[in-house]
């Protein structure tokens, strides 16, 4: 309108206005976006605008991060590690009265609470304050598990950033990632030469102490990465995935003297630290006490114990096994803790106060930081479970922590929702027909997707032999039965493994033994085709451990751009009507953006987004999907 009044205004017209600031101020009548990366920012967030949370009600703020005071000199456990070797560093553990804690908030609690979520963004910006405040950890697991490919699949974000990036801002804090042993960050089994690349790059990028598993507590499956570790110079805690109750006589397939045997056999490989890694919060707080009572007596490395909080006993567990002599403990700070996350970091602080096993931690600084993760979790309430309270179900069912939280939608895509209890009976029957197995990625999905397989085709362990010979399995099922998740104790069942099977030979080996070394070469050659991209180790890494999810990285990011410094406010939510952020397209470079006017659908299905953008007018038109 102004434009169209200019022009027709008779003094214009005439020639009779001084119109030389047309000339320096071009942007004055410019609405598009004057660079390409303004433009992807705009239409990032346009479209979620228009297509995600046009009218949502909004409940939260940007979170604040508390000052911090930064000290001459930090000191931490990494600083130990990288003067004294891992042999020092054992040597120290070993010589701590104090029960030492682990901060899981930035792994394995959001993947339990929010869907592995959090961005690096929101990491990063507490990460100076948490190498302060957090000095006296023992370690921050903030890598592997679920964490490397949804960064990339739902976050259009590098792991490898991530990692680089939180080792920058916390020198002094020991790093840890959850390695699934010879399926390393993904779900299936991958060759020797990329298990033990894997761990060299991630040695190289931060990692200090790897956390390696086996799911079917199969050790021939976790050797060849704790052997990789130790000669990479890191902290090899190798696990015994804790499932089962010791308490109870008749599971006797898991009794003291399995998880004995299996602790001296782990600390035979030379591993540093046992881990005893409870994912589905079954250690009771008496067993803790027993299992490492007992183990304290029979195994000389240090105890480091992983559980959850999902029954509502989960503090309880932790502070048996402290009384027990447990040397390390993994927790989550308060407001990113409890149900299917680890149990409250701050509340066991302050229980062991004053007690021999006194952290050493202070209460009140520790405080901030949760404070901060409590303004963190709203941004991210769509992916919060709908899990109100702790569950004692969960002690029959043996549903590991984050498959519980996942379960109820998962079912319900199958349209089974009215038939979940159903389903959590089976999974339990599901684990008894297998033979009774440790559940764990990828174990406990293949326990999941049969449970569902078998609910909605009607089956049972009864009738399965019969009803099921012309069905064909879940592929989880096939890879489970056919050995490439490795040998669980006592063999497969027979007669299920020959129906599941159908003619085809299982393996009794290493699975990675008979896969063919990964060709890095031609990924990189590929990548190089394809993408224009010089890929390093580390990308041609995530190409080989998940070449769909890599490649549609690779394509949001030509599409997107760079969005992993936007705030996570505007990267999930886009912005309201009038509001204003600031958005940082690239180090350093700041834009002020306002949404002024959310335009009508136009006879296209489109809508025009005006937009401020330091100052200037800017306009997007977005396909209104609804
Ligand atoms: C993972 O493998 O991601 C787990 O957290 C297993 O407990
Ligand atoms: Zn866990």
């Amino acid at each position: 309108d102004f434009l169209i009044n200019v022009l027709n205004h008779e003094k214009f017209l005439k020639g009779e206005c001084d119109t030389g600031f047309i000339g320096d101020n071009p942007d004055l009548f410019n609405v598009t976006p004057r660079t390409d990366t303004e433009l992807k920012v705009l239409t990032f967030i346009g479209e979620t605008v228009v297509n995600k949370t046009r009218g949502e009600k909004r409940d939260f703020d940007v979170p604040p991060v508390p000052p911090i005071n930064m000290p001459e000199k930090l000191y931490g456990t990494k600083n130990i590690l990288d003067e004294k070797g891992p042999k020092g560093l054992v040597d120290w553990i070993k010589a701590q009265n104090k029960l030492l804690i682990s901060d899981t908030t930035m792994r394995d609690a959001h993947q339990s609470l929010i869907a592995t979520r959090m961005r690096t963004r929101d990491m990063i910006k507490i990460a100076k304050e948490l190498s302060v405040v957090g000095k006296d950890l023992f370690s921050l697991e903030m890598w592997g598990g679920a964490t490397f490919d949804v960064a990339y699949r739902f976050l259009g974000e590098s792991p490898w950033a991530r990692l680089e990036e939180l080792r920058k801002r916390i020198p002094n804090i020991l790093f840890q990632m959850l390695f699934r042993g010879a399926n390393a960050v993904g779900y299936k089994n991958y060759p020797d030469n990329v298990i033990k690349e894997f761990i060299k790059q991630s040695a190289i990028s931060g990692i200090d102490v790897f956390r390696i598993f086996d799911s079917l507590n199969w050790l021939e499956g976790m050797k060849l990465s704790i052997e990789e570790v130790l000669k990479q110079g890191k902290i090899a805690e190798a696990c015994i995935c804790y499932t089962g109750d010791i308490l109870d006589d008749k599971r006797e397939k898991y009794n003291l003297k399995y998880y004995v045997d299996m602790a001296k056999e782990i600390e035979k490989t030379g591993a540093h630290i046992l881990a005893i890694k409870d994912m589905s919060a079954l250690l009771k707080p008496h067993a803790a006490y027993k299992l490492i009572k007992t183990l304290k007596e029979e195994i000389s490395i240090p105890i480091h114990l992983h559980t959850h909080d999902t029954t509502g006993n989960g503090v309880a567990t932790v502070l048996m096994a402290a009384d027990a002599g447990v040397d390390i403990a993994d927790t989550a700070f308060n407001s990113m803790s409890g149900l299917t996350s680890q149990p409250a970091l701050n509340s066991i602080v302050a229980a062991l106060k004053n007690t021999k096993r006194d952290t050493g931690m202070n209460v009140n600084e520790l405080q901030t930081i949760s404070d901060y993760w409590e303004a963190v979790r709203p941004v991210y309430s769509e992916f919060e479970s709908d899990m109100k309270s702790g569950s004692a179900e969960i002690y029959s069912y043996e549903i590991p922590g984050g498959q519980y939280s996942n379960l109820k939608p998962q079912v319900e895509s199958f349209g089974l929702g009215h038939r979940f209890t159903e389903v959590k009976e089976m999974f339990r029957s599901v684990n008894f027909m297998v033979g009774d197995i440790v559940k764990v990625t990828p174990s406990s999905k293949m326990v999941g997707d049969m449970a569902i397989f078998m609910v909605k085709n009607n089956l049972t362990p009864e009738n399965i032999l019969e009803k099921g010979k012309n069905l064909s399995f879940p592929d989880s099922a096939v890879s489970y039965f056919k050995g490439m998740m490795g040998q669980p104790m006592g063999g497969f069942p027979e007669a299920l493994q020959a129906l599941v099977l159908k003619g085809d030979k299982p393996i009794t080996v290493r699975p990675g033994e008979l896969l063919p070394p990964e060709d890095f070469e031609e990924v990189g050659r590929f990548l190089k085709e394809r993408y224009n991209l010089s890929a390093s180790m580390k990308h041609r890494l995530s190409y080989v451990l998940y070449p769909d999810v890599y490649e549609d990285y690779l394509n949001f990011r030509i599409e997107h751009g760079d969005l992993s410094r936007l705030g996570s406010d505007i990267f999930f939510h886009g912005l309201v009507e009038g509001e204003t952020c600031e958005a940082e397209i690239a180090e350093g470079k700041i834009l002020i953006i306002q949404l002024l006017e959310i335009g009508k659908l136009d006879n296209e299905g489109k809508r025009t987004l005006v937009f401020e953008v330091d100052g200037n007018r800017r306009e997007v038109k977005i396909k209104d999907k609804a």
